[in-house]
């Protein structure tokens, strides 16, 4: 079954920088708790919205660096000589599992854990304790409903719709090596129709795509601002669209769809090993995890207690399949994956 939801109100939305917390506790208390590194994946308001309360709340001074899920997973690796962050909050699942099997992180066994959703609970297991689920997230449609009507274009409702001829040049979506909700769509295609078929069906895809962003969330503020038809996104991520107001409209797909288990990390060679695990304590909170609807992200939280957003796409509603983390999670099959797409698909002429 699927679900539309219908614009409300207007509101802008931060790009994607780097940015340091302003610091809220006394000078004095900010020493005596150290300072934390985050590396952060969601939209910048969620991150920003945690940095100043686990500031307020310990004390401890947190700087942000805002990056994608494959971007953060870059650079991670790119640093495991000298770790330079402490903690990487949020974004798709799958890299924080390539991160653990690396070894770019270390296991933490929060108290809080038996406070979690099964799911979340399951990516610590999978990852030996390295990584655990903050929030879950289905990957779907957005779409602009004027722009379709004035291009005399039906609004798609499955995944075989997109490569349909009639969409040349209206449908964005990220590059999945930067980025993991596009990481997570390829995924899912490929789990959908199986791999050849899916790779056939991405290339025809690749014709109908205009561009692909380096973020996830690029794509559906592009259909906001009515630069494209189409989106693939987060379904909660066209959600926040339409709440601000812009004609946008989400889609579950009739074939079904995959999902994220946004995760959350501490990095191997933390230089505030305690605090990292402070902050993870904190982080798998209720109270920590309404600051993403307080910031008007809208996925599900994964404490039992966290109030699920009453605009949050529900699960019940959406066909989910059953992803595979711990295959598309495996730095192996991600590596593979990204490299056929590159060459199958990124590199082939319209
Ligand atoms: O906006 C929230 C969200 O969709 O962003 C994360 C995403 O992975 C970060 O963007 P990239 O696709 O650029 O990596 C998701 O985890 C999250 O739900």
């Amino acid at each position: 079954m699927t679900r539309v939801f219908q614009l409300l109100t207007p509101a802008v939305l931060l790009a994607a920088v780097s940015l340091a917390a302003v610091p809220l506790a006394t000078p004095s208390a900010a020493l005596a708790q150290g300072s934390l590194n985050v590396y952060c994946s969601v939209q910048a308001e969620w991150c920003q919205a945690v940095a100043n309360e686990f500031q307020r709340q310990t004390g401890t001074r947190v700087a942000l660096t805002l990056k994608g899920s494959g971007e953060t997973l870059a650079q991670v690796t790119a640093e495991a000589a000298n770790p330079k962050g402490d903690v990487w909050f949020g974004g798709t699942g799958d890299p924080h599992l390539a991160a653990a099997e690396q070894n770019l992180t270390v296991a933490y066994k929060s108290p809080n854990l038996d406070k979690l959703h099964d799911w979340a609970r399951r990516q610590a297991e999978q990852s030996g304790f390295k990584t655990v689920g903050i929030y879950a997230g289905a990957l779907g449609f957005g779409y602009n409903p004027e722009l379709l009507q004035k291009k005399k274009l039906a609004a798609p409702t499955c995944w075989k719709d997109l490569i349909k001829a009639d969409y040349k040049d209206e449908i964005q979506i990220a590059n999945p090596n930067s980025s993991g909700t596009a990481y997570t769509a390829v995924a899912t295609i490929v789990q959908i129709f199986g791999e050849d078929d899916a790779f056939r069906y991405l290339r025809q895809l690749h014709r109908n795509v205009n561009q692909y962003t380096r973020s996830g969330v690029g794509p559906i503020k592009a259909v906001a601002r009515g630069e494209t038809s189409v989106s693939i996104s987060f379904m909660h991520d066209v959600v926040t669209e339409a709440l601000a107001g812009f004609p946008v409209k989400v889609q579950a797909p009739c074939e079904g769809t995959g999902y994220e288990v946004g995760s959350l990390s501490v990095i191997k060679g933390s230089r505030n090993l305690e605090g990292a695990k402070k902050f993870v304590d904190w982080a798998l909170t209720a109270p920590a995890q309404k600051l993403g609807a307080d910031s008007k992200q809208f996925q599900v939280p994964s404490n039992r207690e966290a109030q699920l957003p009453r605009e949050a796409p529900r699960f019940a509603d959406i066909k989910l399949i059953s992803y595979d983390f711990a295959k598309y999670g495996a730095s192996a099959e991600r590596k593979r994956l990204l490299e056929r797409w590159e060459r199958e698909v990124n590199s082939q002429p319209k």
